[in-house]
C-alpha cells in the first residue's frame, strides 16, 4: 500500500505520515554528517569513514517519521566522459532505497569554499541521471553553517558566481543552511522540514517517483555481473590448483 497522501486528498495543513528525503552531493561535503542532524541521532558513520554504499535508515523526530537515504559521495571532476558506468547506474538506483521514492533531494554543497564551476558541471551531470523532474523535488542544502561567521546565506550566494546562482535557480530557489557543529539545534531541522513540506504541498506530484524499468535493467545488468565476477574468480583458482598441480607432479620426477 502506499504510503503517502494523494494531492487530491491533502488539505495544506495536513502533514505527511512520513517524510522520504536522499541526501546527494559532491564526497566529504558533509552529506552523513547532514543525515545524523536530521535524525538527530548517530544513524551513519561520517568524518574518517567514507560512504561507500547507500543506505536508508528511519527516525521520529518531533513526532515526524522521517526516512533519509544516505549517498556516496560523486568526485568532482573536468573529465565527466570518465564517469563509469557502474557508479552512474548506482547514482541512478538511490531512489528506489526509500519506496515508493523520495519527497525530496536534499542536494548537499559545502560552504567552506568556493563553488567552481567544474563543481557545478558535475553536479549537473548527475543530476541528469536522474531526468529534468528531479529539480522540482529538490532544495540545496548548505553544510558548514557555522562558516558564515556573521554573514547571511544570501551574502554567501551573492559573493559566489554564477554557478552557484544556476543550481538554485534550478531548486526554484530553495535552500537552507545546515551547521552539524551544533547538532542540539533543533530548530535548523524543524525549519529544513517546513521547506520541505511547502515543496511537497507546491508540487503536482508529492513523490519523485523512480522509473521501475530502469532499475529493473539496472538491477539485472548488476547481476549478471555479479555472476561473471563468481565464475571469472572460480576459473582462476580452478588454473592455479591445475599449475600447483603441475609443479608437483614435476618436483615428484626430479
Ligand atoms: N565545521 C563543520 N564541519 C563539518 C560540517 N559538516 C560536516 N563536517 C565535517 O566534514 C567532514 C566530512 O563529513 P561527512 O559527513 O563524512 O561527509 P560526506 O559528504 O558524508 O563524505 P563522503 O561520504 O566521503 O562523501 C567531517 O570531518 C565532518 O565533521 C559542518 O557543518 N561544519
Ligand atoms: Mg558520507
Amino acid at each position: 500500500m502506499s504510503s503517502y497522501i494523494p494531492t487530491n486528498l491533502r488539505t495544506d495543513s495536513s502533514p505527511l505520515p512520513e517524510i522520504r528525503v536522499v541526501i546527494i552531493g559532491a564526497e566529504r561535503d558533509g552529506k552523513s554528517s547532514v543525515a545524523n542532524t536530521i535524525l538527530t541521532k548517530e544513524r551513519f558513520e561520517c568524518g574518517r569513514t567514507r560512504t561507500a554504499q547507500s543506505e536508508a535508515r528511519h527516525e521520529i523526530v518531533e513526532e515526524r517519521k522521517l526516512v533519509v537515504v544516505d549517498v556516496p559521495g560523486w568526485k568532482n571532476s573536468p573529465f565527466l566522459k570518465e564517469i563509469p558506468e557502474w557508479d552512474k547506474d548506482d547514482f541512478k538506483m538511490n531512489p528506489s532505497k526509500c519506496p515508493p521514492g523520495p519527497h525530496a533531494f536534499l542536494l548537499v554543497i559545502a560552504i567552506d569554499s568556493w563553488f567552481s564551476p567544474m563543481e557545478k558541471d558535475t553536479l549537473q551531470e548527475y543530476m541528469k541521471l536522474l531526468g529534468d523532474r528531479v529539480w522540482q523535488h529538490t532544495i540545496v542544502l548548505f553544510t558548514f553553517g557555522d562558516y558564515l561567521g556573521r554573514n547571511t546565506i544570501e551574502q554567501y550566494i551573492e559573493s559566489q558566481g554564477e554557478a552557484l546562482k544556476w543550481v538554485i535557480e534550478k531548486c526554484h530557489n530553495r535552500y537552507h543552511v545546515i551547521n552539524n557543529k551544533a547538532r542540539s539545534n533543533i530548530t535548523q531541522v524543524m525549519t529544513l522540514i517546513d521547506k520541505i513540506d511547502e515543496m511537497v504541498r507546491a508540487n503536482d506530484d508529492p513523490v519523485y517517483r523512480p522509473d521501475n524499468h530502469i532499475f529493473s535493467a539496472i538491477k539485472k545488468k548488476q547481476e549478471e555481473i555479479a555472476k561473471r565476477a563468481v565464475e571469472r574468480h572460480r576459473q582462476a583458482l580452478e588454473i592455479r590448483e591445475q599449475i600447483k598441480a603441475k609443479i608437483s607432479g614435476r618436483r615428484h620426477i626430479a
